[in-house]
């Protein structure tokens, strides 16, 4: 089947773009990589939210997807018509500013997109050019890249731009934003190729923070602490290798 975004659902999307009390289902694999930003801004948010898998991806999900690819969110009204959006980054910015976490205004907007993409591309490095490539000797030369080279001006940009917003847990102004979230969750990837060597309390302790005060969110630690989560850490280490 050959879909497009039906144009008929535009009243339905904006009707629905800031309302906070749907229920939400993000549809992608068993590992983090790009379903994690957009699962962890349902769980901080403490949305109504589940996790769903693809039961036969080839033979059925991939041929209804709108792209042949995942994540995907299907967000359901509370009149039962239900709402998709397609591509982790329409995902992820169509869900920040539903649960207002672009900040107070177009500047702040525009510093938590540079600072989130900018994780991006930490992310994206391990995701492309670690995991994704199959010769072990390259492989070994990225992951040594990562650890010696990204990593480390990702910290010093990172550190400061933190440090400059007072070092109180967050990017911008005092409030919870998708530059916190998605710094959280490309700390767990980093944790998993570094461990605590580059990154903790004592020489980042604005980065620290951020990442504490995520942590501390308690529908985020519970999203964090659940089997689900825990399953779909050991898909990401069992198919990426971290
Ligand atoms: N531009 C897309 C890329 C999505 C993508 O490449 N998804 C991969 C998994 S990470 C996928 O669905 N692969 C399955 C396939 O191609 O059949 C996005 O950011 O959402």
């Amino acid at each position: 089947m050959t879909r497009t975004i039906d144009n008929t659902t535009r009243a339905l999307f904006n009707e629905n773009a800031l309302k906070q009390d749907n229920t939400f289902k993000i549809m992608y694999f068993k590992v983090h990589a790009l379903g994690a930003n957009a699962r962890a801004i349902l769980a901080a948010s403490g949305a109504k939210w589940e996790c769903v898998f693809p039961k036969d991806w080839v033979n059925e999900e991939k041929k209804s997807t709108l792209f042949g690819v995942l994540p995907n969110l299907f967000e359901a009204t509370s009149t039962g018509e239900v709402i998709e959006v397609a591509e982790s980054d329409a995902i992820e910015s169509y869900l920040s500013r539903k649960f207002n976490l672009l900040g107070n205004d177009a500047f702040d907007e525009m510093k938590i997109k540079a600072f989130c993409c900018s994780i991006q591309s930490a992310s994206n490095f391990l995701l492309i050019k670690v995991a994704g490539i199959k010769d072990p000797e390259v492989k070994a030369a990225m992951r040594t890249q990562f650890i010696e080279t990204t990593v480390p001006r990702f910290v010093t940009y990172h550190e400061r731009h933190l440090e400059a917003n007072g070092r109180n847990g967050h990017y911008v102004g005092d409030k919870l934003s998708y530059a916190d979230i998605k710094l959280a969750v490309v700390l767990v990837s980093i944790f998993s190729v570094t461990g605590e060597s580059q990154i903790n309390k004592q020489d980042t302790p604005a980065i620290w923070a951020v990442w504490e005060k995520v942590n501390a969110i308690p529908s985020y630690a519970k999203w964090v602490k659940s089997e689900e989560y825990q399953a779909v850490s050991e898909g990401n280490l069992q198919l990426l290798g971290y």
